[in-house]
């Protein structure tokens, strides 16, 4: 593959000044030692300063975990991607399981989403997946191209710009991961339908509950270009592990 490996972590609601700090100063001692591999983190948007305070120049980027899909208005509690662009995010997570479930996001809202980060020069990491339940009933390749279905209508040039990360619902924090060749059969459709679009340089990430003891299996598949991590992105040794796996 000429695809670049991408490691991204997902900070989702954790962290403090103090242990952000810690953390941000672990990932940036060990990033020398990791080759051929992007190494990225999306941490809350109270630490988007920080995160650049502390990341820039030292070849780990950042970004967020959620975009609007307005420009501006009255959206109380929103956060546009030209304030992103304030404090120099590359990357911005959009449609992850935790906002379709909790905060119905729908298909076309993620589009949305992502269209916004595009027009404003982030790279949006649009997340898909299907629930235990859609997996179990044998619909997983249905739900993902529903999910898709949207984005790809952005068209190939735009799709050229995102990065897609495969997150099955039924693998995230609960410690169970899909077997590299389960993963790497969704990644290998999703792939196909890039490649029938046009735009097959797109990174396609796998998530749900990666960690240093799984990177190197998921990694070692065809299709998969890296991954976007939650809990074990939390330690910094852990997670500059996965980067090196
Ligand atoms: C999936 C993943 C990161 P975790 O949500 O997006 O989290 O690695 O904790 O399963």
């Amino acid at each position: 593959t000429t695809r670049k490996r991408l490691v991204m972590g997902n900070w989702k609601m954790h962290g403090s000044l103090a242990a952000n700090a810690k953390l941000l100063d672990g990932i940036c001692a060990g990033v020398a030692a990791v080759h051929n591999s992007d190494i990225a983190v999306c941490v809350p948007f109270p630490y988007l300063a920080q995160a650049r305070d502390n990341l820039r120049g030292t070849g780990v980027s950042w970004g967020a975990q959620d975009v609007s899909v307005h420009e501006q208005g009255a959206y109380t509690g929103e956060v546009s991607a030209a304030m992103l662009n304030d404090f120099a995010c590359q990357w911005v997570l959009v449609g992850h399981s935790e906002r379709r479930s909790l905060h119905a996001e729908t298909d076309e809202q993620v589009a949305g989403k992502a269209l916004a980060a595009l027009k404003a020069d982030i790279t949006p990491v649009v997340c898909v997946g299907e629930t235990l339940e859609e997996q179990q009933s044998g619909r997983t390749t249905e739900v993902i191209a529903r999910q898709l279905a949207p984005v790809l209508a952005l068209g190939a040039d735009r799709v050229a710009g995102l990065v897609l990360a495969y997150e099955p619902v039924w693998a995230i924090g609960t410690g169970l991961t899909a077997t590299p060749e389960q993963a790497q059969a969704v990644h290998a459709f999703i792939r196909g339908r890039l490649a029938e679009l046009g735009a097959p340089q797109v990174r396609v990430l796998y998530g749900g509950s990666v960690k240093a003891s799984n990177a190197g299996s998921l990694f070692a598949m065809e299709d998969i270009d890296g991954a976007l991590v939650g809990g074990a992105s939390l330690v910094a040794e852990e997670f500059l592990r996965i980067a090196a796996a």
